[in-house]
């Protein structure tokens, strides 16, 4: 944090919150942006809260683009969340721009900073405590997807290229053993065998995209429940945030991430493994929310393979928390050592439940194809 003050104090000033600043304070549990929620004080009104954010340089190399997409993108959802009656200033992210007029504010090291009006009476779940509540998230993604069904694709940014590209993470991974920069690879072997054994799943949903089965569209990439901003009162989904890398991909990967990340009870750092275990009645719960959003936008091929979704995202992020691990911790935040190989183990331990119920995963949706 400290290493950061100066950065915080120069993105402080470079934008006009309105009112007096109170405070600032880290913020949220992203493992990517170093977030602030940002305290003001109009004379005689409540507090107005923003959220401030500095991009992370290790992963978006282009800040630029990055936020050309998120303005483009929060511009088309804003219209269509009006068209079809809902509150955009609530329903969609606003960005709000620096004093000097630019999408972003870059700070004497250069870092890049964004402000959002921070999405008041929402709730920020980091698991799914009901299946209501997992459902909700999943009805919210479900319709993200669903508006954005006619955004045209080609004009986004690759904000991070080849980021589900499941082949390149593996190839990655076998590039970070080879070069085992900290000696952490003998440590590892149970993982790394476990991710090489896996080698010919990596290819599935590619090759199915190859083959012209599934198609490419506009999606989230990125669609943990931590990623939705859920109502206080009424547990509905509000707002989708994270935009970071909203361009296009695949469907399933989309639904995937959230069954990785939400369709358990366990934090995705839990270091007793007995503990984390896939949620069939979770995963039940969000399939029916999320195809009954976002079902009419898809093939039914892509239905047929949501279960790979879930699969490979669980595998390809193992994968990526496994090399992080090895190279030193230099993407994912991390708060202890050995984070990211303890993110590492529960990815696998979900892989290997989801491969024990694979035919269960495939009756539950084609119950509600
Ligand atoms: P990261 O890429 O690091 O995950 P996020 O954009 O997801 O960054 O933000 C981190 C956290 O900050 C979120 O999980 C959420 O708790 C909170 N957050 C982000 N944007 C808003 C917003 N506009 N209003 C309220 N909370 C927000
Ligand atoms: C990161 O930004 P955040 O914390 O919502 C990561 C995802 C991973 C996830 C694992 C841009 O998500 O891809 O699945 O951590 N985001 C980026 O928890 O790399
Ligand atoms: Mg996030």
């Amino acid at each position: 944090m400290e290493v950061i003050q100066k950065a915080l104090n120069e993105a402080l000033d470079a934008f006009d919150f309105g009112a007096p600043v109170v405070g600032a304070i880290r913020f949220g549990q992203g493992h990517i942006n170093d977030t602030f929620v940002v305290h003001t004080q109009p004379e005689n009104l409540c507090c107005r809260r923003f959220i401030l954010q500095r991009m992370s340089p290790a992963a978006f190399k282009r800040p630029d683009q990055l936020m050309e997409n998120i303005i483009s993108v929060t511009d088309y959802l804003g219209r269509e969340i009006e068209k079809n009656g809902g509150d955009r200033s609530r329903e969609a992210l606003e960005v709000l721009r620096p004093k000097n007029g630019e999408p972003f504010f870059v700070d004497s090291e250069g870092g890049p900073w964004r402000l959002y009006p921070f999405v008041e009476h929402t709730i920020c779940y980091q698991s799914a405590e009901t299946p209501a509540l997992f459902a909700a998230s999943g009805r919210a993604f479900g319709r993200f997807q669903k508006l954005l069904r006619d955004y045209p694709a080609d004009t986004l940014y690759e904000t991070i290229p080849n980021f589900h590209n499941t082949e390149d993470r593996l190839a990655k991974l076998k590039a970070a053993v080879e070069s085992d920069p900290l000696g952490r690879a003998a440590e590892c072997q149970p993982e790394i065998r476990f991710m090489l054994d896996r080698e010919a799943d990596c290819s599935v949903a590619l090759d199915a995209m190859r083959e012209g089965k599934l198609p490419l569209r506009v999606t989230h990439n990125d669609t943990k429940l931590n990623n939705v901003l859920m109502d206080d009162k009424t547990g509905e989904g509000v707002c989708i945030i994270d935009l970071d890398t909203v361009m296009p991909g695949l469907s399933i990967n989309d639904f995937g991430d959230s069954i990785r990340f939400g369709a358990n009870h366990c934090a995705e750092d839990e270091t007793d493994l007995t503990k984390v275990n896939l949620d069939l009645e979770l995963f039940d719960a969000y399939t029916r929310a999320f195809l009954s959003e976002a079902g009419d936008a898809l093939t039914g091929e892509e239905i047929a393979f949501l279960p790979w979704g879930a699969k490979l995202m669980t595998l390809e992020c193992g994968i990526r928390f496994l090399t992080d691990y090895l190279s030193g911790d230099v993407y994912f935040h991390i708060a202890r050592e050995k984070h990211n190989l303890d993110r590492c183990r529960t990815q696998c331990k979900l892989v290997s439940d989801m491969e024990a119920h694979w035919d269960e995963l495939k009756a539950i949706v084609a119950k509600y194809h």
